[in-house]
């Protein structure tokens, strides 16, 4: 933290695969609390550089142009436009979102090689491969494909069973064949690799783990339980030609890896110091990235925050500290680190095969960003896994945003339309109502702000909602348009303070849904510059209440939010799927 109080926080969300659109479980156990956390840093008037990028090597992306028919490079073009555009779509506020094909990337990665080799933590090593004869290649990750050997589930890749789960080694799977031509006619076959040697780390990384009580308990468990497995050594490199080629410290290509590349998890931690840098050098200040990224240069004052699914924890507290620890160069490592457990569909996976559940593009053709931002913050998987359901969705969005939050907007413009001329009231005094209001909210707001630093997503839209419906109650209590008939000042008061409040509950309103609340706030005529929830602004909340410029034009915005009707719950759940 500066002296001024400004803090300066580091947001990345776990890099999106370049593979097809993502779906809303993706998104909720990611990007979109990394951008609510942001957007609510912001609010606060902190520094905040958020960073996100597609992640594009690997088999994957190899395997899903090919079917596709064009070329790897020419695929990621198209799919990096894809995800960047569902990205704006959705309001994700990325201060930057790269592409971890980019030489940014590709030559911080082979310089971390090159450091952790320096240091005896890689060497070269012989090891086993299927090896495909018709293909005439060597068949890494998802290129095989087999028979579990755990269990006997027959399509399992080479890199994971998707029915039980569990991580494999290509070698293992019964009756491999090629997921490229389908060939069986493969064999075992000794190629040449990287390896890094995370075993020689398990000390180290364990010391930073320990040391690291700020995470919260998923992430720490997770990474206490690879730990107490033993760290294992592993290959770094692939058999592939897509991906960040294997150099020399000249940049010559090492030999015996001509037609190898970097395996796609070392490269894409990377990335979120190779995006940083592609974001400097788009603001015209190429040197920028590094008071981020390097502690001797201005990064020691930087929070970072770390946001992904449960299943990348061990990537990010193990695998990327090895590379980090292991360079011994002065780079930041993450300070905090948040991770999600699945959204479901009604319980199961999302598929796209079996039509079941709802992708980002899709999302945003049926009802704005704004409606599944709310439902899948409110309904965040923190605890645990968390089901979609429509029938949920519907309640949460007619009742939350809707009855509670759209109603009290509307109420308190339109009223001032009609009876006060549409201009802020300035008469009258406040009384028990308002003296009711300030208590709740010197109560609540500082929780709210407790929850977004503790960033349990939930319980931050739960006080949202709270200080909301806080509102209507007010409203019930002040009854302005039963004091009008006998006492105009008395009715003034409680409009003056209304509006007040709809300001506020716009201001809090905007890391969640951003757009609905810029509605509010442009209706209510306030300035960019106060549209902040500063630390200093909370102190006083008989000041918030009354903010607003007596006098000030009021217009009633549109209708904020429209109620998800049964039939169109009925259509979606035909064309999505649901219960049943
Ligand atoms: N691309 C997420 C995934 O596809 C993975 C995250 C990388 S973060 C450096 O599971
Ligand atoms: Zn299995």
């Amino acid at each position: 933290m500066t002296d001024t109080g400004k803090r300066r926080i580091l947001v990345t969300s776990a890099l999106p695969y370049i593979n097809g659109v993502k779906h809303l479980g993706n998104l909720a156990g990611s990007m979109l609390p990394a951008d609510v956390f942001a957007r609510f840093q912001r609010l606060r008037g902190h520094d905040v550089l958020y960073i996100c990028a597609t992640d594009e090597h690997g088999t994957p992306a190899e395997l899903a142009a090919q079917a596709a028919g064009v070329s790897v490079r020419d695929y990621c073009n198209e799919q990096f436009r894809i995800q960047k555009d569902a990205g704006d779509g959705f309001e994700l506020s990325y201060d930057y979102f790269g592409r971890s094909s980019g030489e940014e990337n590709a030559r911080l990665t082979q310089h971390f090689a090159h450091v952790l080799e320096e240091h005896g933590l890689i060497e070269e090593r012989n090891m086993r491969q299927v090896y495909s004869v018709d293909d005439g290649r060597f068949l890494p990750d998802r290129y095989v494909e087999g028979t579990c050997p755990h269990c006997d589930f027959e399509k399992a890749r080479g890199d994971q069973c998707d029915n039980c789960g569990r991580l494999l080694d290509p070698v293992d799977l019964i009756d491999p064949y090629s997921a490229v031509s389908g060939s069986k006619n493969v064999e075992i076959r000794e190629t040449l690799h990287l390896f890094l040697l995370q075993s020689k780390m398990q000390d180290t990384i364990r010391a930073w783990v320990e040391k690291s009580t700020d995470w919260p308990p998923l992430a720490r468990s997770i990474a206490l339980k690879w730990l107490d497995e033993g760290l294992r050594d592993r290959a770094i490199t692939r058999d592939l030609s897509w991906g960040v080629p294997v150099t020399n410290a000249d940049g010559s290509i090492r030999e015996g890896f001509e037609n190898k590349v970097f395996y796609v998890w070392f490269d894409a931690p990377v990335e979120y110091i190779g995006a940083t840098e592609e974001w400097a050098k788009a603001k015209g200040e190429p040197d920028l990235w590094r008071s981020w990224w390097r502690t001797d240069e201005g990064a020691d004052d930087v929070e970072y925050v770390q946001f992904m699914g449960k299943d990348n924890v061990a990537f990010h507290t193990v695998s990327f500290p090895v590379t980090i620890l292991g360079s011994e160069e002065p780079w930041k490592l993450v300070d905090r680190l948040k991770a999600f457990n699945w959204v479901t569909w009604y319980g199961g996976k999302f598929s796209t095969s079996n039509k079941r559940g709802v992708f980002m593009d899709q999302a945003l053709d049926l009802l704005p960003a704004d409606y599944w931002r709310w439902y899948l913050i409110a309904n965040a998987p923190e605890g645990s896994d968390a089901a979609f359901t429509w029938e949920g969705f519907q309640a949460s969005i007619n009742s939350d945003l809707a009855n509670v939050l759209g109603n009290f907007v509307n109420r308190i413009t339109k009223y001032c339309a009609s009876k006060f001329d549409g201009q802020l009231p300035a008469t009258g005094n406040a009384g028990e109502a308002e003296a009711w209001i300030t208590e709740e909210l010197q109560t609540r707001l500082p929780q709210l702000v407790e929850h977004y630093e503790n960033m349990e997503f939930r319980k931050a839209a739960a006080e949202t909602r709270a200080i909301w419906a806080a509102g209507n109650e007010y409203l019930t209590k002040a009854e302005p348009w039963v004091k009008y008939k006998t006492d105009v000042d008395a009715a003034a008061v409680g409009v003056r303070t209304g509006l007040n409040l709809a300001a506020l509950f716009g201001i809090i309103a905007q890391p969640v849904i951003p757009e609905a609340a810029g509605m509010i706030l442009d209706a209510l005529g306030i300035p960019d510059e106060n549209r902040t929830l500063t630390p200093e602004s909370l102190k006083d909340v008989p000041a918030l209440l009354d903010a607003l410029p007596h006098g000030l034009a009021i217009t009633p915005p549109d209708v904020l939010f429209r109620k998800i009707e049964d039939d169109q719950v009925a259509e979606w759940t035909e064309r999505f799927g649901g219960e049943g």
